[in-house]
């Protein structure tokens, strides 16, 4: 049985990458002949999102002959709650003791609510009692892995708040084979908890938040094989780093570009700009540069961050040349060299000359 499972779509409109990614996700769930589609919590960014788009939603998920599984999320909960008609493939699981059966597997899920890790784990506890250890069993779930080191942000939010935290230890001596997992939107992870049992985050598939750099992936498997991940063709950011070398003789403005212009895409880039370089040089002020740059690239650019300092009052300093001059007698790499200067550079700025 082929399975495809994500999350964290965060749906608030028609007109937007998130319901194209949506779009796009169900054809490659009909493509791939996957039997099961999971959604593990926050289809929707809102309640009333869901309000908005749920006949929509309806339409769209009753053209498939597969099955949609889905929790309740924390953005979603309260959609939810009301026992509203998907479609009829379409089963929302809103009672952790009552699974879902389907031929050879059981579908377990906790849906979102506010909760203690105390009792979290008293409800994995509950579920062993009654779990048929002849099938196969998914656990789906929105919250927080404990084990990790990610922060409030990778989920897409901004409070501190933990959302139905657990750790990999309460499922230690679990029956369940998957844990298909939502809510922790950064990338795709998966985890080991015991030898049979996996536990995967398959990222937002589609960026929601600038934290979400690089391709967008959904977890698409065999039951009885491990997690894997599939790439999307969907909305996502991309960081693109640029260090300006102080020594170089080539106009930064050229070096950004050659870096923008290998990248395809629309308005997606997060362009970084470090380091420094020596505006006489080229006849380009810190000003003129970004400008430049936003110029000619507002169509890919979603945002920079310059973090980068014309230093041609340092660079033509006396003090600057004798280090040049004795640094380069020195039996060092290249890049430590550049290191060297680099924070001799900054530690000039930081002194009246
Ligand atoms: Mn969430």
């Amino acid at each position: 049985m082929k399975i495809l499972h994500t999350s964290d779509l965060h749906l608030t409109d028609k007109k937007n990458y998130r319901w194209e990614a949506l779009t796009q996700l169900l054809k490659i769930a009909d493509e791939q002949q996957v039997e099961l589609m999971v959604i593990s919590g926050d289809l929707f960014d809102s309640k009333k999102a869901g309000e908005h788009l749920r006949t929509e939603i309806r339409h769209l998920f009753s053209q498939n002959s597969y099955t949609i599984v889905l929790i309740p999320g924390n953005h979603d909960s309260e959609v939810f709650n009301r026992g509203f008609y998907l479609g009829d493939n379409v089963i929302t699981i809103s009672d952790y003791r009552k699974p879902l059966h389907l031929k050879q597997v059981d579908i377990w899920g906790f849906p979102y609510r506010k909760m203690e890790k105390q009792e979290v784990q008293r409800q994995i506890i509950e579920i062993e009692d009654i779990i048929n250890r002849q099938k196969r069993n998914i656990l789906l779930f929105h919250g927080e892995l404990l084990d990790t080191m990610f922060c409030s942000e990778d989920y897409g939010d901004e409070v501190s708040y933990r959302y139905m935290p657990v750790k990999l230890d309460y499922f230690q001596k679990s029956s369940f084979n998957y844990i298909l997992a939502g809510h922790y939107h950064t990338k795709f992870d998966v985890r080991t908890f015991n030898e049979n049992g996996y536990f995967v985050y398959p990222g937002s598939p589609v960026s929601v938040t600038r934290k979400e750099i690089g391709r967008r992936k959904v977890n698409l498997f065999s039951l009885g094989n491990p997690p894997e991940e599939f790439d999307l063709q969907t909305f996502h950011y991309i960081q693109v780093e640029v260090s300006l070398n102080p020594l170089s003789d080539i106009n930064p403005y050229s070096i950004i570009a050659d870096q923008l212009n290998k990248i395809q895409g629309e308005q997606n880039i997060i362009l970084n700009i470090k380091g420094y370089y020596r505006s006489s040089e080229f006849k380009l002020t810190e000003q003129q540069l970004i400008e430049k740059i936003k110029t000619e690239f507002s169509k890919k650019l979603d945002s920079i961050n310059s973090y980068f300092k014309d230093v041609k009052f340092i660079l033509d300093d006396d003090l600057y040349i004798k280090f040049q001059t004795e640094l380069e007698k020195q039996d060092i790499s290249p890049e430590n060299k550049q290191k060297l200067t680099d924070i001799f550079i900054e530690t000039m700025c930081r002194v009246d000359i």
